[in-house]
């Protein structure tokens, strides 16, 4: 049998600093939905998440606990997977960097380095920003304020190790030159060229000696490991580089997607990168920066008291609804507003009206017109049936572009081009006129061409809806695998034959009350965590 093709995919490790919000989740749902996709396209998909656990701010967060970093560490990580198990996220391995396995790697890495020269010893003047584990210059700040976050900084001075980042920097910018595919979104990468390339790329402090939640350096124990470099390496630890095992390592690199929010984009775009090319080791394919979900009225944030969790999501709306909120509120290349108002109103809208009733509608009309028998293809009996056939396809195709640039919650607008579509096609059609004026072979054609669609649809929306996909093919009857792959997207199968569907249809999602569910929405999303 042939060997299917690898794609590794990455979300960034999170800090574990406290409980994830929906915003935090973005990245993992969009993560899963690509390699829920990348799968039914028939590739190897390999996706890996974890937890970013050292550094100060960790520390911090710790002692604020009461707890021994490690302890706090371990608790959130059960946190972290109970959430992941949630959203169904299908996650092939979860790294933790206090891992034996990838601090033992991460100390090989920064030897390397300190041996080959790139790492070299001086000391470290500047402003530094806890909460970010980042050190500025004064033109980098923003009024003064940490240019990532808004935070204060504080002057600090240490002992340090360098990266030598200059020597890399004329690498770094040919290699964007030759793979026009690395930077997802383009205007990013001038971004990093403007903003951070062209100014003069500073070297990179990559030690600390003021804290000691961290991997030490092994030959000058005193340091750890800066965080940034410790987690980058995540990537390459979980597939055991380096290690005595190391097959996943030369299965699955170089990575196909790494996607990361846009606040580590300089991290993912320039350092990582570099710290690749010193390793003599191939670089990702692309890396995606997505935007972020605000609110109203900006940032989520714990004083506001504006922050949404995912459980307060799913557990009244379900998992399928909260997701796609998520895929669609963000275009990836824009940030994206959560409002109770917005949400209910998508959920009222696309879910209920333009994707439930499709399949209320056709469920209904199968089963009162021809006992849940799906009529045969009959040829195009309608004008409109060619129509919508040709429309299926093509829309199938923009949905295709569009994941090929990542951009979900485009694809998914395709999903819902073809969903208006179909609904347009029943009101055009008007199979309760074709039934009653007997005009069998015009309404066989257009409840062939709905189920079919229908079916499309369900087999398109598996990746991101994975549950009402499935709902949908056991209401059309449709049990056989072949009828819920990629390959049976290929064409309009004319068998249908063996699909009887259900007698009453299930409604997928039930209209909300719109005032009482904004009101719970606002109520709940004011709860701090416990
Ligand atoms: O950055 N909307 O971890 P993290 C969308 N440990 N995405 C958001 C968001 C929002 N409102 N808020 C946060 C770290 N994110 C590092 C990564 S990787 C080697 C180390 C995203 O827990 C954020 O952009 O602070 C990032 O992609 C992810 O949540 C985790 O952030």
């Amino acid at each position: 049998m042939q060997e299917k093709e690898t794609f590794y995919i990455t979300t960034p490790i999170y800090y574990p600093s406290g409980k994830f919000h929906i915003g935090t989740a973005y990245t993992t749902v969009i993560a899963d939905s690509l390699k829920r996709y990348k799968k039914l396209q028939g590739y190897d998909a390999y996706l890996l998440t974890g937890l970013d656990e050292h550094g100060q701010k960790i520390e911090t967060v710790a002692k604020e606990h009461n707890m021994q970093p490690q302890n706090y560490v371990d608790n959130m990580a059960v946190e972290a997977k109970k959430l992941w198990e949630k959203l169904n996220i299908e996650y092939d391995d979860f790294i933790r960097t206090t891992e034996d396995r990838h601090t033992k790697i991460a100390q090989k890495i920064f030897d390397y380095f300190m041996d080959t020269g790139d790492i070299y010893k001086g000391e470290y003047e500047g402003l530094y920003c806890t909460p970010c584990e980042t050190f500025f210059t004064e033109t980098q700040l923003v009024n003064g304020k940490c240019p990532d976050c808004g935070r204060d900084v504080k002057p600090m001075k240490e002992e340090a190790y360098f990266f030598n980042m200059k020597k890399y920097a004329q690498k770094l910018l040919e290699f964007y030159d030759t793979h026009p595919d690395f930077i997802k979104p383009e205007y990013r990468k001038t971004e990093m060229i403007n903003n951070f390339i062209k100014p003069g790329l500073e070297d990179l402090c990559v030690s600390r000696t003021s804290f000691d939640w961290g991997i030490p350096v092994k030959k000058d124990p005193k340091h750890v490991i800066y965080v940034w470099l410790d987690a980058l390496t995540n990537y390459l630890t979980a597939l055991g580089y380096l290690s005595e095992d190391d097959h996943l390592f030369q299965k699955y690199w170089p990575a196909s997607v790494q996607i990361v929010g846009k606040d580590i984009a300089r991290f993912h775009l320039i350092y990582w990168p570099i710290f690749l090319i010193a390793l003599g080791l191939e670089i990702p394919k692309t890396i995606l920066v997505h935007n972020w979900i605000m609110m109203k009225d900006g940032k989520m944030s714990k004083s506001k008291g504006n922050i949404v969790y995912p459980e307060l999501l799913i557990d009244r709306y379900g998992l399928d609804a909260t997701k796609y909120f998520l895929l669609k509120a963000v275009p990836v290349s824009q940030d994206g507003v959560f409002s109770p108002e917005e949400f209910v109103e998508r959920f009222n809208i696309d879910l209920c009206n333009d994707l439930g009733n499709l399949v209320n509608r056709t469920i209904g009309m199968i089963n009162k017109y021809y006992n849940g028998k799906v009529p045969e293809y009959n040829g195009h009996q309608n004008e409109q049936d060619e129509e919508i056939e040709r429309t299926i396809k093509k829309q199938k195709l923009e949905f295709e572009d569009r994941m090929k640039e990542l951009q979900f919650s485009n694809a998914l607008s395709e999903i819902w081009g073809i969903i208006t579509r179909c609904n347009k096609y029943i009101d055009e059609t008007a199979p309760w006129i074709l039934a009653k004026q007997e005009e069998k072979e015009k309404l066989d054609s257009v409840m062939y061409h709905l189920v079919e669609s229908l079916r499309f649809v369900a087999v398109l929306l598996q990746p991101f809806m994975p549950d009402t996909a499935k709902s949908i093919f056991e209401q059309l009857g449709v049990e056989n695998a072949d009828y819920k792959t990629w390959e049976s997207i290929k064409e309009f199968y004319k068998d249908l034959k063996q699909i009887t569907v259900t007698k009453t249809g299930t409604p997928l999602f039930v209209r909300l009350n719109k005032e009482e569910e904004i009101d719970y929405i606002k109520t709940n999303m004011k709860a701090l965590p416990k």
